[in-house]
């Protein structure tokens, strides 16, 4: 799943697709390079990130969804039910749903949805995140969800633990530690671990034990430390993987089902 933000704000690529045309041709970019899904949103959600009106998102959405749902697979990620409703009518046939609260919604609709957890607003999840037992209760809630919305009548349900969303790094790294647990849910599991501040905490922690001036690893310099969680993730068994530097996560995940069932990939003698 490619990340594509029309935003000015987010935390990675904001301010980098805020044209319509630019957003479009990113979009078509990350189709090329073997995304099965490329993941429009229109509001930031990153640590303390100012709601967003639902018309300015779907100002910013629109035109994108529709223009990619043309070349491919396109989810909507907001936590708006307007914007939902809209951006399908535009060509969108998932709700990636941060808030996990429109599952009824995608059932009305006949689409796809995932049921991600995230604790409390992105303006304050970040404050003091707490969990007597961080995987059972996110793999409470996320679970309870997708059943409701199964039962609802939604046929493509997957669910995410919501790396960084009210969460430490030990949070989540526990989280990412125990994905076989959301994997043997029987649920399709998504992970959207690209190129965020955990990556950056590890990576700066490894480097200053080199250098104990080290400065910090800033988001576009995350992609080896993604990558390799991306990977980790592959190997416990989760579906989808949503990343901003989609080629790259492509042959990571070819290298991964080539080891896990070895046949011939190429042509070569
Ligand atoms: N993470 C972000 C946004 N949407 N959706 C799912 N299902 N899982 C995630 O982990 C997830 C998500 C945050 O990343 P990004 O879109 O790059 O940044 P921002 O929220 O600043 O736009």
């Amino acid at each position: 799943m490619g990340v594509l933000n029309v935003t000015p704000d987010s935390f990675s690529d904001g301010g980098l697709h805020l044209a319509p045309d630019d957003a479009v041709a990113h979009g078509r970019m990350m189709f090329d390079a073997g995304a099965s899904i490329v993941d429009v949103g229109g509001e930031s959600t990153r640590p303390g990130a100012v709601p967003v009106p639902p018309d300015e998102e779907l100002r910013r959405v629109l035109p994108v969804v529709e223009a990619l749902a043309e070349i491919g697979s396109v989810s909507i990620d907001t936590r708006h039910a307007e914007v939902a409703r809209a951006a399908v009518g535009a060509g969108a046939v998932v709700i990636n749903d941060v808030a996990a609260s429109l599952g009824e919604l995608a059932a009305e609709l006949g689409v796809g949805w995932v049921a991600m957890h995230m604790a409390g607003e992105p303006a304050t999840m970040q404050d003091a995140p707490h969990y007597d037992d961080v995987v059972g209760e996110v793999l409470d809630f996320v679970v309870e969800r997708a059943e409701a919305a199964t039962r609802a009548g939604v046929s493509q349900v997957w669910i995410d633990p919501g790396f960084g969303f009210g969460k430490t790094a030990d949070h989540n790294l526990v989280l990412l530690a125990e994905l076989d647990r959301f994997v043997a849910t029987g649920f399709p599991v998504l992970v959207g671990l690209s190129r965020k501040r955990t990556m950056g905490d590890l990576t700066l922690a490894s480097d200053r034990r080199v250098d104990p001036h080290a400065a910090p690893v800033g988001p576009t310099d995350r992609l080896e430390s993604s990558l390799a969680a991306a990977t980790w993730a592959m190997t416990q068994g989760v579906s989808m993987v949503r990343a901003h530097d989609v080629r790259a996560h492509v042959h990571a995940a070819a290298v991964v089902a080539g080891s896990i069932e070895p046949k011939v990939t190429t042509g070569a003698a």
